[in-house]
């Protein structure tokens, strides 16, 4: 649906006047550059076509050379093949199904990285035998689904951007070998007429000719692709044969090459100076993480999920040389908070003040490099707040209605629905909470509980009308849509942050209550609304506009500037909704240019052990305890992004972070770099010896070099889990290069061998160099350590990740190292088993202020905030749920089911819909009422 509308928009500016504005850049021998030009060819759109070379830059932000690139109307450049040919098959008025959508993202995700290493094979080794045993599993799927789909293309009776994009990808191979021949389904497929010829244009433009050959000079540029086996074998357990790959000749004296430019070839970094700003020209990154909630400690799950991975990523960002801003505050307003208040004997302000210094000091030990931590209670909160509030208001997005809640006169409050008990209204249990019957299980309005009674006083509370301001949602949606659309093709948008945020949408939107008859909040300025605050959820992400301002008075040149700056938000994926469809709202009905999100970076789960992380229950590690375990921060770093909840769910176990800290960091990264160090002290008086390159070395230097590749490519990507794999590997190459030369045993032959010990040492100790800068974002402490015991320049910090990133020799012959020592501990088993312990469970705050030293929180912060009905454990679960019943719905309408059993699946997600809503806080949000809306 909402494709339409963004292309009925499209079409009334005239096809020919975007036509006439659009160039594509493409290079030949570049197969994807055959994908958009074969989509042109079919869809008939003209645009100029520009040939450039394979390195050039069309993009300007972008460091690396991204082809083919679109540069569209607005100025904004789209540069992934995919979304180019989407787009030109949307101006034709095709916008792609949901199928369609699968089918690309089958050939992006399945496709690609088989068709890249059968290309490598066939192009650059002579091995064209090869490309039918890789290719296999993708041509059969795709037989399979042509035959059974029974239509000619694979999304119906007509062509459509998936037949395109499929056929130019498989094009090289299938025009050049016989694979075909046994799929009778894809070789029909293949050859139907519209299609292959304009593919074999396209062929013609791109391959000159020249058949696979065409792309030779392309493929040389390319990291060779890792093999299909090692993609996924966990490199802990694989062994090393496994991990090494073929490396060709041109890659050795290309990485020898590099190597041997040295340190002067790169340029320096500047020093951080606040505040920063947004710069002409620079690639500005706006970085937030999630605000924790102020009354509770966080967990290592929140940690992963939004503080320690916005760091890595701003750390990690700095060293590319972008110019970025990290900001992050606690989330300080709303029943959570006076709850906490009540409970401790506090006043909120009180509370706030307690846990905001709790939350700082925790993310300090765990290193989080914020260039800001605020907090949301500020003044310029409630400034920029009422002045979004009275924008949405002046352009007519807000809607009033009337609500019934119950109300105690002697607490003088209104209560959220787990302050009210009474009888079920359905089964008569006596203890019924306004939210939902313990007994029969139904959800009940609390207004309908049969004689209520306040939880905190047990007096009768008593219903009353009062009057809400609602955010028009509905009206929102086109814009929202078509900034949605735009945002997620151009962005890199974690997969469950697009899924959530296409679910909402699909089910479409309501108007949302902003108000609350709170104290503990933001004042409605309206005198309408006297009496009461803004939600939560309207005013929190208002809360990184107002911490920036906090930072610098120039802090709209990040907010109001979305055109130089892309933000990134990162978060768990519970809190998807509110950053891509409620937030980005506020801002688009406030209208003043806001910068919304650009990338958004959602984790999934981390679960403890085999159950969940809970405060109730004791179980679980929370953050002010990580630092009394005596296992030092980095480690607690390293262990929690090497199971970072990337893609799915995952969990934090004792056993398993002693495992790999002994087995990755210990005998691996650590070794490794011990051993570089050591040989340079024992065996040439601390001074970098001669290196005199051979073959082997060099296809060494070319197998890090990949590495270090596909690190910046993931990093760039987001993918911190999985960059962290590809920094394992090469000390995994290090160690089996030393253990195969045998430096210690070469140092005592002639001067030859003597020579053969200077070079692999030498070698060594510039990896150990490189690894240290690919470390720290992920680990600080250890990174400086190892740059100060190799007492190595500053500038190879600045340098080793610029560009598309390149492995030079930083440490030069004669450069004398500091004092090495080593990096890191073992983990003893009896040591973690007392640990898991005392941290799995059922533990009194007795028990850990015991084993603790002086506990950081007292009793009552160990109780979860579950009183106002947030119950984070419930959401999640409920979220699952929820999209589980979400698909069997979808799936039930596609098959056209019957409708009484539709009726009945939609009823059950609807209840649980609701139920989530209770779990995530919003249970207070009063329903509108039907039929009063004014
Ligand atoms: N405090 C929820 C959470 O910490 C909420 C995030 C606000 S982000 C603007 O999960
Ligand atoms: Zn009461």
């Amino acid at each position: 649906k909402h494709s339409a509308d963004h292309f009925s928009k499209l079409q009334s500016l005239s096809i020919s006047s975007i036509n006439g504005q659009m160039k594509l850049f493409v290079s030949e021998g570049n197969p994807h550059c055959l994908k958009v030009l074969a989509a042109l060819e079919v869809t008939g759109v003209q645009c100029d076509v520009q040939y450039v070379n394979h390195e050039e830059r069309v993009v300007p932000f972008l460091s690396r050379p991204a082809l083919p690139a679109l540069l569209l109307p607005s100025g904004l450049h789209l540069f992934s093949s995919n979304a180019i040919c989407r787009y030109l098959f949307e101006i034709v008025g095709q916008d792609s199904s949901e199928r369609c959508n699968q089918w690309l993202e089958w050939e992006a995700t399945d496709l690609q990285p088989a068709l890249l290493q059968a290309l490598h094979m066939a192009v650059l080794h002579g091995k064209g035998s090869e490309v039918s045993k890789v290719l296999q599993g993708p041509l059969n799927y795709l037989e399979q689904s042509l035959s059974k789909g029974n239509t000619p293309y694979l999304t119906g009776e007509a062509v459509s951007v998936a037949d395109v994009v499929l056929w130019a990808a498989l094009y090289p191979v299938l025009s050049d070998s016989s694979l075909a021949c046994e799929r009778t389904s894809v070789k029909a497929w293949f050859d139907r007429g519209a299609v292959l010829h304009s593919c074999e244009s396209a062929a013609q433009k791109v391959l000159q000719g020249k058949g696979l050959q065409g792309m030779k000079s392309y493929m040389q540029r390319q990291p060779a692709p890792q093999s299909s086996q090692s993609r996924d074998t966990q490199p802990c357990n694989s062994n090393p044969a496994e991990v090494s790959r073929a490396v060709s000749e041109e890659e050795m004296e290309a990485a020898a090459l590099t190597w041997s430019k040295g340190l002067n070839s790169c340029p320096l970094a500047a020093d951080r100076q606040h505040p920063i700003l947004p710069h002409e020209g620079k690639r500005n990154l706006l970085v937030t993480s999630a605000l924790p909630y102020v009354n509770n400690v966080p967990h290592l799950g929140n940690i992963i999920g939004c503080v320690l991975s916005a760091d890595v990523f701003s750390r990690y960002g700095r060293l590319r040389g972008w110019n970025l801003l990290f900001v992050c505050g606690t989330d300080e307003y709303g029943t959570a908070t006076e709850n906490k208040a009540r409970e401790e004997g506090l006043t909120p302000q009180q509370i706030c003040d307690k846990y905001h210094a709790i939350h700082s000091s925790i993310y300090k030990w765990f290193q989080i490099d914020f260039d800001f931590f605020g907090r949301t209670t500020t003044e310029k909160q409630t400034e920029i707040a009422q002045d979004i509030f009275w924008r949405i208001h002046k352009h007519g997005f807000l809607i009033e209605d009337t609500v019934e809640q119950l109300r105690c006169e002697k607490c003088q409050r209104f209560l959220a629905d787990r302050f009210v008990e009474g009888i079920c209204p359905h089964c008569s249990y006596p203890e019924a909470r306004g939210d939902q019957c313990d007994k029969c299980g139904r959800l009940i309005n609390a207004v309908e509980l049969r004689e209520p009674q306040c939880k905190v006083c047990r007096q009768t509370p008593v219903v009353r009308s009062s009057k809400h301001l609602f955010l028009d949602l509905p009206k929102l949606e086109p814009q929202l849509e078509q900034w949605l659309e735009k945002s997620t093709s151009t962005g890199d948008w974690t997969a469950n942050a697009k899924q959530i945020t296409r679910s909402w949408l699909r089910d479409g939107l309501k108007p949302r209550c902003i108000t609350r008859d709170l104290r503990w909040g933001t004042p409605v300025p309206h005198p309408d609304f006297k009496e009461k605050v803004f939600y939560v959820w309207f005013d929190a992400p208002i809360g990184y506009l107002s911490i920036t301002a906090n930072y610098t008075d120039k802090w709209e040149k990040w907010w109001k500037n979305p055109h130089q700056v892309e933000l990134y938000n990162f978060m768990a994926k519970d809190n998807v909704p509110f950053h891509s469809v409620v937030f980005p709202c506020s801002l688009l009905g406030a209208q003043d240019n806001y910068t919304l999100v650009s990338h958004l970076i959602a984790t999934e789960y981390l679960n403890y052990e085999d159950t969940k992380f809970s405060k109730s229950r004791g179980v679980g590690v929370f953050g002010d305890m990580a630092k009394d375990t005596g296992i030092p921060s980095d480690v607690w770093r390293f262990y929690l992004l090497y199971v970072r909840p990337e893609g799915q769910d995952s969990a934090f176990s004792w056993a398993d972070m002693a495992l790999k800290n002994n087995s990755e960091l210990l005998n691996n990264l650590g070794n490794f770099i011990n051993r570089a160090g050591m040989f340079v002290t024992k065996f040439f008086e601390g001074c970098v010896p001669a290196m005199e390159l051979q073959q082997e070395d060099k296809k060494l230097l070319a197998l890090v070099g990949w590495e270090l590749q596909q690190y910046i490519q993931l990093m760039d990507k987001v993918k911190i889990r999985d960059a962290l794999r590809h920094i394992l590997n090469i000390s995994r190459h290090g160690n089996q290069y030393i253990q195969v030369n045998e430096p210690w045993k070469k140092i005592k032959g002639g001067d030859t061998e003597r020579q053969r010990a200077g070079t692999v040492t030498g070698v060594s100790v510039n990896i150990a160099c490189l690894l240290s800068v690919m470390l720290l974002p992920y680990m600080p402490t250890v990174s400086q350590t190892i740059r100060d015991q190799l007492n190595a320049p500053q500038s190879c910090v600045n340098t080793m990740l610029q560009g598309t990133g390149t492995f030079v020799c930083s440490l030069s012959a004669g450069h004398r190292i500091g004092t090495v020592s080593p990096l890191f501990q073992k983990l003893e088993v009896d040591q973690i088993e007392a640990l898991k312990k005392r941290f799995g469970g059922q533990q009194t705050t007795a028990q850990r202020a015991s084993s603790t030293q002086p506990a950081a929180v007292p009793a009552a912060a160990a109780e979860v905030a579950t009183s106002n009905g947030v119950d984070p454990e419930k959401a999640k679960q409920l979220t699952q749920a929820v999209t589980e019943q979400g698909e069997k719905v979808r799936a039930l309408k596609a098959q056209k089911a019957e409708k009484a059993v539709i009726t009945a699946e939609v009823a059950k997600l609807l209840d649980l819909k609701k139920q989530l809503a209770l779990a995530e806080g919003k249970s207070s949000e009063p329903a509108p009422q039907k039929g009063k809306r004014k």
